[in-house]
């Protein structure tokens, strides 16, 4: 590994490059180095999963261009640029990435006296995050989004995510669709759900912007002292999409007190005061920059988006576990019961969530 980080531009000795984080996708390590008066300086490495991310060179750039731009924002405001935005640091030949035996390999600043979540902390602290993604987005809200490259082409591609679950079970690769017949039971009832965000969008009644697309609680860093959320991380996935996405998938991961694997469904529900508590928080954030149809659907974004994420675990469960790390066997199916155990119990509070959804409407 010491042959990698040489080849980027960091400061002092390395002392150490460990195992970081609970990405799914990507390889993360924490570097620390010693700068000759002994004080110390981290540095995040990260192998960039490319049977995923398929153009390495085009997700950096979009990268290092949301940046400059955030930078820019952040600096007006009179914030810090470089604990309030991600900040590339350079290989010596000054790339954005390298590409070691067919691996490709980045470094971002490490931010210091920060902590980021798995698991809600409450609902003060949801709110804060749903005012840092809100205001994430309103900060991108003129950004050039035809200068971004779609990363994962269709990504939250409702339909096109149902089409290749479809596959899944048809092809059934893993040999364990008899094990899962209900689930996909559950799944198939709801094609309509899938089809529902996209069918507005293609109908012009919500607008394309530019989101971050993978808004979970653990993508934020939140000042270790204050616990006010300072950073967005994880800019892989910024590409056009709808507001719905963004505020569904922070309720998906942080609508509730429970892990993404937990075994005990009786653990797995939205917990409203949370939901409420984030509906406020990403209205505020994006100051006035949804309208009123968009509004209107961030409920149907939280079951939209769920489901897709449920479809996707079981998905990959079909094939064999290619696209997720897992750590054991039904990792994937662990998971997509999380996520259809709060689609069911979405349902059986529709009412209320869009009641909630109301009252912070006007
Ligand atoms: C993946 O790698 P990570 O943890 O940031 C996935 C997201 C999922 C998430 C589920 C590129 O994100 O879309 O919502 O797992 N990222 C990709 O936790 O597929
Ligand atoms: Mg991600």
């Amino acid at each position: 590994m010491n042959e990698i980080l040489k080849l980027f531009n960091i400061k002092g000795n390395i002392l150490s490059c460990e195992a970081h984080g609970g990405g799914y996708i990507n390889d993360t390590y924490l570097v620390t180095c010693e700068n000759e008066d002994g004080s110390h300086i981290r540095y995040i490495l990260q192998r960039i999963n490319h049977n995923i991310f398929k153009d390495p060179f085009s997700l950096m750039e979009n990268f290092a261009m949301v940046c400059d731009y955030l930078k820019e924002i952040v600096r007006n405001n009179g914030g810090d640029p470089f604990r309030e935005t991600l900040t590339i640091v350079p290989t010596k030949d000054n790339q954005k990435l390298v590409c070691v035996d067919g691996n490709y390999y980045r470094m971002l600043l490490f931010i210091e006296g920060t902590v980021c979540h798995e698991v809600s902390q409450g609902a003060n602290d949801f709110y804060k995050c749903a005012k840092a993604f809100g205001n994430f987005q309103h900060m991108l809200k003129d950004f050039p989004a035809e200068k971004l490259t779609e990363t994962i082409p269709n990504f939250h591609n409702t339909p096109k995510r149902f089409e290749t679950f479809l596959k899944a079970v048809e092809e059934n690769k893993s040999g364990r669709a008899h094990l899962v017949q209900d689930e996909i039971n559950f799944i198939l009832e709801r094609k309509s759900v899938t089809d529902s965000l996209i069918d507005l969008l293609n109908a012009g009644e919500i607008p394309l912007k530019v989101t971050h697309n993978d808004t979970k609680l653990s993508n934020i860093l939140m000042d270790e002292k204050t616990d006010d959320s300072l950073c967005v991380i994880d800019l892989d996935t910024i590409m056009p999409g709808l507001a719905a996405y963004d505020f569904g998938d922070s309720i998906r991961a942080g609508a509730c007190y429970s892990t993404e694997d937990e075994k005990d469904l009786s653990k797995v529900y939205v917990v409203l005061e949370l939901f409420e508590a984030y509906v406020k928080g990403f209205i505020e954030g994006c100051k006035d920059g949804l309208i009123k149809k968009e509004i209107e659907t961030l409920p149907l974004g939280a079951k939209v988006i769920t489901l897709e994420q449920g479809i996707r675990f079981l998905s990959d469960y079909l094939d064999g576990d290619l696209y997720y790390k897992t750590q054991y066997a039904d990792h994937n199916l662990d998971r997509t019961r999380t996520q259809l155990k709060l689609v069911a119990d979405m349902e059986s509070k529709w009412d209320e969530m869009n009641a909630i959804v109301k009252k912070y409407s006007n």
